[in-house]
């Protein structure tokens, strides 16, 4: 099954859209296997954003993640990925579709409320460099069959 791992940022949180945010992601269908809310260390951040180290944007983007507190979850399902981008949108918000989160709820790039694994094998990265095994639970939703065809 593929996992992404989904952070409701500072914005998210402050503006009170926590609870609007994970609501989409649970109506899509994705089973939520790890959540927790959580105050993001620099160096978490650091690594986080690895791969954008040296870009104009990246002091920001690290600056932003610590400001204040967020909720970190890991998602599960068939598609977990894919769908969780097309729910999330473009990741500049004013040219993200309506529909989407960031473009019912945003407007800006450095505000862009939410952040989702961009590939499969970034989302079992991720979720692995932000939760401990033991955070995570591998639970049985009675709702699986409706929703994951032939499970
Ligand atoms: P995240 O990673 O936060 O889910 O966003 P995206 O997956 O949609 O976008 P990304 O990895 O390309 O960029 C990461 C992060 O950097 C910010 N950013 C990006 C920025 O401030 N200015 C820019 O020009 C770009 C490309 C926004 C998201």
């Amino acid at each position: 099954m593929e996992r992404t791992l989904i952070i409701v940022k500072p914005d998210g949180v402050q503006r009170g859209l926590t609870g609007e945010i994970i609501r989409r992601f649970e109506a899509r269908g994705l089973r939520i296997i790890g959540m927790k809310f959580m105050q993001v260390s620099r160096e978490l951040a650091e690594k986080h954003y690895e791969i954008h180290k040296g870009k104009p944007f990246y002091d920001g983007l690290v600056q932003y993640i610590t400001s204040s507190p967020v909720v970190a979850l890991a998602l599960e399902g068939t598609n977990a990925v894919a769908a969780a981008r097309m729910t999330i949108g473009s990741t500049k918000s004013h040219e993200a579709a309506a529909g989407t989160i960031r473009g019912d709820l945003a407007l800006e790039v450095g505000r862009n409320l939410v952040h989702g694994s961009d590939s499969v094998e970034n989302g079992q990265k991720e979720v692995a460099l932000w939760f401990n095994d033991s955070e995570l639970i591998s639970w049985p939703r009675n709702t699986d069959p409706w929703i994951f065809e032939g499970r």
